[in-house]
């Protein structure tokens, strides 16, 4: 480990090892990518559950600065996702740079000599800039059950695998009806003896339309690049099309709403069943999820929904929030993610001692989703309000990255630090907060992990991810207030 460098990067998923390449291509070659784990690859590295794949197609889900020719499918599996991300880490100079084993306990801002102490696994080391790319999904949260420490067969999260344990002829209970809930539900339903799935709200589900990329297109990929770029495009602009209706009219996604009532429908014959998983909020309010085995699972014989949470255990005995009783081997949640609580911001302290926690106070809030007033020299990759509901998180990724570059350079020499001018920040989540006032999110009628404790949305990107990358190109001195240290 280095006992200091220019930068240092938490994280070593697609923000972590993406700032590693953009700062080597910029020039910036003074830094240390941090990570806990002991690989690349970050969320899909540690999402290994069965059926684990990206709803977002594989041509957009990657770097523009590291195409893939070969991806498999057009919506790529976990394990080819994971490869590619390897495979980016072996670019030239970054895998020197990279530590595992370094998981960052603690960051602390030094004001003498304007730089971040940070206290890692492995061992200390000071930067003159901190970036955060730990990732807004790498938290898992399992709720508080009561009399689940005693439940005496195997209970995983679905972020965490337990790949030991073969589930196989058991009797499984499912929690949750995320998008990882519906990719592994079908794989488990396969072998179980019984699947039980505690289903709080239905979600909408659209259907998948996935398919294997041809040889001769792989072929015209590796071989004519600008024909991957021109499928790539066509891929963000159809997606970047459907904002209007998340953003601004909610009503235009009814026709998909139809769609997708088609799809239950032609799944699910047994009218009782079909009522129970018909969404009853404004599709979009969560996030669409994409399925072509969801449905035909949870019809077989040997599946069963429960239209109600997980309240308590028993033994080994589940017991819905409407009190019905049901005898399992196993428990998998597919509970979701720390997301508004983002756990980092209770080791990261600024100007005067004060944690990020302690500043946020539960509301998340960063000027353009990327540094935050009181914490100098400290940019998020995926800070606040950065989420997209319709788009690839690798275009605002990329997006960022450009303005962190900007923002290393304008920090420029070691010893002087640009901390975001308050009112500048404050100027920008009111913009933020007047584009999120319509959105399907806020007005949908449902409660997602999009919303904190208040019922604001301090997560997603209000609009489209071309003004995104407009709004963070460059770094704006008029933004920052300036000092000077050494
Ligand atoms: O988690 P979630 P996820 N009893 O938070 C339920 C990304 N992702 O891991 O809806 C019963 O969405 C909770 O119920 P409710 C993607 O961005 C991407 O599935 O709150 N249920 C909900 O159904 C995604 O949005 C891919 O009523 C309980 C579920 O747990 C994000 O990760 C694939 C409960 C949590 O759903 C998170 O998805 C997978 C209880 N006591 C994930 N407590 C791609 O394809 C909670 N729930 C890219």
């Amino acid at each position: 480990m280095p006992r200091h460098v220019r930068v240092a990067v938490i994280g070593a998923g697609f923000g972590g090892l993406g700032a590693g390449i953009r700062f080597l291509d910029a020039g910036i070659r003074d830094f240390a990518i941090l990570e806990r784990g002991d690989a690349v690859g970050g969320t899909w590295r540690d999402n290994t559950y069965p059926g684990c794949a990206c709803d977002v197609p594989s041509h957009l889900y990657s770097f523009s600065f590291a195409p893939n020719p070969r991806w498999s499918r057009s919506f790529s599996g976990q394990p080819e996702i994971r490869a590619y991300l390897e495979d980016v880490a072996d670019r030239p100079g970054l895998r020197a740079r990279l530590f595992f084993n370094a998981a960052v306990t603690g960051a602390v801002w030094q004001e003498a000599d304007a730089r971040w102490r940070i206290s890692t696994a492995r061992g200390e080391l000071t930067a003159d800039v901190l970036v955060s790319a730990g990732g807004p999904l790498s938290e898992p949260s399992t709720p508080d059950i009561p009399g689940l420490d005693a439940f005496p067969g195997a209970v995983f999260h679905s972020a965490r695998w337990d790949h030991e344990t073969d589930l196989a002829g058991k009797r499984i209970a499912v929690i949750g009806t995320g998008a990882s809930a519906i990719q592994l539900v079908p794989q488990l339903q396969r072998t179980a003896a019984k699947l039980i799935l505690f289903q709080r709200t239905p979600a909408w589900v659209m259907p998948r339309r996935d398919r294997r990329i041809t040889g001769l297109e792989k072929w015209l990929y590796a071989h004519v690049p600008p024909t991957q770029r021109l499928a790539r495009l066509g891929i963000y602009l159809s997606r970047e099309a459907t904002v209007v209706g998340f953003v601004k009219r909610p009503a235009i996604l009814k026709a998909a709403q139809r769609v997708a009532l088609h799809h239950l429908g032609r799944a699910v014959k047994d009218p009782e069943l079909r009522a129970k998983l018909t969404p009853r909020y404004v599709m979009g309010c969560k996030r669409v999820l994409l399925s072509n085995d969801y449905y035909p699972a949870l019809a077989r014989p040997n599946a069963e929904v429960v239209a109600a949470g997980l309240a308590g255990v028993e033994g080994s005995t589940l017991i819905g929030s409407d009190g019905t009783r049901h005898e399992v081997d196993a428990i998998v949640f597919a509970t979701g993610f720390h997301t508004v609580d983002m756990p980092m911001a209770r080791q990261v302290w600024g100007v005067g001692g004060r944690s990020l926690a302690e500043v946020w106070g539960g509301d998340m809030r960063a000027l353009r989703g990327t540094t935050v007033a009181g914490f100098p020299n400290l940019c998020f990759v995926i800070g606040p309000n950065t989420g997209l509901g319709h788009n690839s998180m690798v275009h605002i990724i990329e997006s960022q990255l450009s303005y962190i570059v900007d923002f290393v350079r304008a920090v420029g020499r070691p010893g002087a630090a640009l901390d975001a001018d308050q009112r500048a920040q404050d100027a920008w989540c009111e913009e933020v907060e007047r584009r999120m006032g319509p959105t399907v999110w806020n007005t949908g009628g449902c409660k997602s992990w999009y919303l904190n404790d208040a019922g604001r949305n301090p997560t997603l990107w209000p609009a489209s991810t071309v003004r995104f990358r407009r709004l963070t190109r460059r770094v704006d001195a008029g933004e920052y207030v300036r000092s000077d240290a050494v």
